[in-house]
């Protein structure tokens, strides 16, 4: 009860000292009535998100409870109890925190962040640590600093359990107007991706009670509640050699997880690249990435990671639009920009098949990947002040690997994105009104057939009165079920936002 009144009065400290204005100038707060999911229970969400503006530093908070139909408040986010919790309860509260702009000397951001990439991307590109937010709150660092002739660039997608990506690039000037840059990223752990629910590290899938943090095997858990009933009934209630007996039973079911079984398994990437300034809106580079591991060994494939390379690309931007311009080759076992938007989503995945879940990696199914080349182009453009348009594409042809024929046969390795976000200041009541598509590394993104890379969605805001505005935000991927059929996740949620 302490810990729920503590929290309700923090929350409400909170949104009188934001929403007043007073205390602090340049405050743009808005807050959120929702519902969210965690361990598979509905909780209706309560969130003021304030965002603090001072000078240089900018930091966003996301100050929320999450009650229970029966009106409990969902405590692991507000645990007081020992230090540590009493840092995680806080911590969790940061949104994110930053200094400057990335194009300042020194630029920081750390906590949420949306889109990093490092370099040019050809490892790590708009790479986003809040996929699954707000169910999992990571807690990552975007850094970029400019000393006398050194670019440093480092990031890293969490501090707060194993990262799925940690880079670092450093680069400096040469002959005036040329730039190298060398890079470096790493995911130590790939099965760390496992979400893991009551920390104690075994992952869900694999944890009989995935949210009791004391027990992942039921029958330890059951140890003296029914074991102990069964071993004294067999022995007219004498219960003296019950453990000997329980620990040496092979009659009783098992939980056989071992934390060695998954875990441990890191794949990394290096990349070299050149960037030439023809005008201050007009780049050329090169680059070239190797990725270090080892995928599925097929059909005479080594199983080593390949590399690939960029011998030419452009980046431009002026006015309204922003255009990049790639002719992209690559080994076999070899993926441009590795690290994206849903890495850590994919760098782990659960396979139900023939009765049992198995795991596999991003990093295992690379073998997929012959030897291809081909082009890839991005153009952002902002269109009249009327549409902001984002439309990507890749186009790579070589080498795939087929299930069907059990070898690697002539294909395509496609990929198309489209986001449009539409200007709403001229259509009453709308304030609101985006949508985006990607399907990534296929054959034929415009057959617009479902894959697991299939991702759409859309956002539409409509104002109901005064600076309350009803949030509708629907969104669909697509899972293999286990008959090995994709079945489609739509996912909607209602949030009334409050601008105070
Ligand atoms: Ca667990
Ligand atoms: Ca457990």
């Amino acid at each position: 009860m302490k810990k729920f009144t503590c929290s309700l009065f923090i929350f409400f400290l909170g949104g009188m000292l934001f929403s007043q204005g007073g205390i602090l100038e340049n405050t743009n707060m808005s807050g959120s009535f929702g519902s969210v999911i965690i361990n598979g229970k509905i909780y209706n969400q309560l969130a003021l998100r304030p965002e603090l503006v001072i000078g240089k530093l900018g930091i966003g908070l996301d100050i929320y409870l999450y009650i229970d139909s029966d009106g409990n408040i969902y405590q692991n986010s507000w645990d007081f109890s020992d230090g540590p919790a009493v840092a995680r309860t806080i911590l969790d509260k940061v949104f994110y925190v930053r200094w400057a702009q990335p194009n300042d000397p020194f630029y920081f951001r750390a906590g949420a962040l949306p889109l990093a990439t490092l370099g040019h991307g050809i490892l790590v590109n708009r790479y986003s640590n809040m996929i699954d937010y707000p169910s999992f709150r990571r807690i990552g660092l975007d850094l970029k600093a400019k000393f006398s002739s050194l670019q440093l660039e480092y990031i890293q997608s969490d501090f707060k359990h194993t990262p799925g990506m940690t880079g670092l690039r450093l680069a400096t000037p040469f002959f005036g107007k040329a730039t190298i840059g060398v890079s470096f990223v790493t995911d130590m752990d790939q099965y760390a991706g496992l979400i893991d629910s009551d920390g104690d590290d075994v992952p869900d899938v694999f944890d009989d009670l995935p949210d009791d943090p004391d027990y992942y095997d039921q029958s330890v858990a059951d140890k003296f509640d029914t074991w102990l009933d069964v071993y004294a009934s067999d022995h007219a209630g004498d219960s003296t050699g019950f453990s000997n007996w329980f620990n040496n039973n092979t009659g009783i079911p098992r939980n056989t997880y071992s934390k060695d079984q998954y875990s441990g398994d890191s794949v990394s990437g290096m990349a070299v690249d050149l960037s030439y300034q023809i005008t201050p809106k007009i780049q050329l580079y090169s680059e070239f990435g190797q990725l270090l591991g080892e995928t599925t060994k097929v059909n005479g494939n080594s199983g080593s990671l390949g590399f690939g390379l960029v011998p030419l690309g452009i980046y431009t931007h002026f006015g309204i639009a922003q255009f990049r311009a790639e002719y992209r080759t690559a080994t076999k076992n070899f993926l441009f920009s590795y690290w994206d938007q849903s890495y850590d989503v994919n760098r782990a995945l659960i396979q139900y098949s023939d009765g049992q879940d198995s795991i596999f990696t991003k990093e295992s199914q690379l073998y997929r990947y012959g030897k291809t080349s081909g082009f890839y182009s991005h153009l952002s453009l902002a269109l009249l002040n009327i549409i902001d348009l984002g439309l990507g594409y890749q186009d790579m042809s070589g080498q795939i690997w087929s299930d069907a024929e059990a070898d690697y046969v002539d294909d395509s390795n496609k990929t198309f994105l489209a986001t449009a976000a539409l200007n709403t200041s001229f259509i009453p009541k709308v304030k609101k009104a985006a949508a985006f598509y990607q399907q990534s590394n296929i054959p034929n993104p415009f057959d617009f057939k479902a894959s697991a890379t299939t991702v759409f969605g859309y956002d539409i805001g409509l104002e109901v009165s005064g600076g309350v505005m009803i949030v509708y935000k629907a969104r669909t991927t697509y899972v293999m079920g286990p008959d090995g059929k994709l079945d489609p996740v739509h996912s909607m949620q209602f949030e009334t936002q409050v601008i105070f």
